[in-house]
C-alpha cells in the first residue's frame, strides 16, 4: 500500500477517535465505588438503597454494595475490603458517629477518598473524609419542636407530657434530632419529656418500647415524638391496642416523610412528619466522579427538605417519591 499524506491523516484521525472512545469508556468503567450501607431497618433506608443502586447504574458507576445490618464492625470490615480491592472511591453511611478514625486513616494511607452520606462521624480530623452529603438532623428536630410549640398554644392549660422514641443509640440522626427538638421545646416549660428510649429506628422496636411507655404512663402521655416514621407507625399500633386514639388522644410527631407516614396521616393517626430525603444517589454519583477526577468539592452538602402536617397529606401524597 502506497502511503500518502491522506492515509497518514486518516489513520491519525482513526487512532485519535479510537483513543477518544476508548478513553471515555475507560473513564466511566474506571470509577469503582465501594458503598457500605447501614442496613435495611426502615422504609427510608430501603428508598436510600434503591436510590444509590439506580443512580450508579444510570451514571455507569461500578458499585460494590455491602449491607452492614446495623453493625459498625461489619462496616469496618466492608471498608477494609474496599481498600484491599483498591476501589476508586469509598462512600458509607456510618451507623454510629464514633470510632472511625483508625479505618478512615487506613483509607487515607491507601489514598482512597471517602465520602460520607446520610450520617456524620465525630472525627476531629476532617481530612479523613472529603465531604458529607446529607440532611441537617438538628434542624429536623427543631422543625418537629416548632410544630409542637405552635400546637401547644391550642392545648388545655397545664403540663404536656411527651414520650420520645429515639433512633439507634449513638447515631447522628438520634443525637441531633433529640438535641434540635429539646432546644425548641425549652421555650415552653409545660412541654415535658417524661420518657425517652431507643427504638432502633424499626417498627418492631418502636411498638415494643411504646407498649412499655403505655404500661407505666398510659393516661399521662399527650404526645409521642418518634425520630423516624417506622417507629411512629409501630407505636401507633401499640397505642391502638391500648384502646387509645393515635393522632387524637396522643399526638404523634415523626421524621422522614415516607409513604407509610402519609398513609397514617390520611387515616388521622399521625399528626406531622418532618421530611428527610433518602434520595441521595444521584448526588453521590456526581460527587464521586468529581472527587475521582481530583476536583475540590464542598466539605458539606446539605439536602433541602420540608415539613408535612396531616392537613396537607392527601394533597401531597401523589407527589411523594419514597
Ligand atoms: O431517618 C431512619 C433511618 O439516617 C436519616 O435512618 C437516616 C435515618 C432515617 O433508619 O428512618
Amino acid at each position: 500500500m502506497k502511503i500518502t499524506r491522506r492515509t497518514v491523516l486518516s489513520a491519525a484521525i482513526c487512532l485519535g477517535l479510537g483513543f477518544g472512545i476508548a478513553s471515555s469508556a475507560y473513564a466511566d468503567k474506571a470509577l469503582v465505588l465501594g458503598f457500605s450501607q447501614v442496613g435495611a431497618e426502615s422504609e427510608w433506608r430501603t428508598a436510600n438503597t434503591a436510590s444509590i443502586k439506580d443512580a450508579a447504574k444510570e451514571a455507569g458507576v461500578t458499585l460494590k454494595f455491602a449491607d452492614a445490618q446495623q453493625k459498625q464492625e461489619n462496616q469496618v470490615k466492608a471498608i477494609r475490603s474496599f481498600i484491599a480491592q483498591k476501589v476508586d472511591v469509598i462512600a458509607f453511611s456510618p451507623v454510629v458517629e464514633s470510632g472511625w478514625d483508625t479505618v478512615l486513616g487506613e483509607a487515607k494511607a491507601a489514598k482512597i477518598p471517602v465520602i460520607l452520606t446520610d450520617r456524620a462521624v465525630d472525627s476531629k480530623d476532617k481530612s479523613l473524609y472529603v465531604t458529607f452529603i446529607g440532611s441537617d438532623f438538628v434542624e429536623e428536630g427543631r422543625r418537629a419542636g416548632r410544630w409542637l410549640l405552635e400546637r401547644a398554644k391550642t392545648m388545655p392549660a397545664g403540663d404536656i407530657n411527651i414520650v420520645e422514641l429515639q433512633g439507634t443509640v449513638g447515631s447522628a440522626p438520634a443525637i441531633d434530632r433529640k438535641a434540635g427538638f429539646a432546644e425548641i421545646i425549652a421555650a415552653n416549660p409545660h412541654l415535658k419529656i417524661i420518657r425517652s428510649q431507643s427504638g432502633d429506628f424499626t417498627r418492631a422496636k418502636g411498638k415494643e418500647v411504646m407498649e412499655a411507655f403505655l404500661k407505666t404512663d398510659g393516661k399521662k402521655i399527650n404526645v409521642l415524638y418518634a425520630h423516624n416514621d417506622d417507629m411512629a407507625i409501630g407505636a401507633i399500633q401499640a397505642i391502638e391496642e391500648a384502646g387509645l386514639k393515635p393522632g387524637k388522644d396522643i399526638l404523634v410527631i415523626s421524621v422522614d416523610g415516607v409513604k407509610g407516614a402519609f398513609e397514617a396521616m390520611m387515616a388521622g393517626k399521625l399528626n406531622v412528619t418532618v421530611e428527610c430525603s433518602p434520595l441521595l444517589g444521584p448526588q453521590l454519583m456526581k460527587v464521586a466522579k468529581e472527587v475521582a477526577a481530583g476536583e475540590t468539592v464542598p466539605k458539606r452538602i446539605t439536602t433541602e427538605e420540608g415539613v408535612f402536617p396531616a392537613e396537607i397529606a392527601a394533597k401531597e401524597f401523589p407527589n411523594r417519591k419514597y
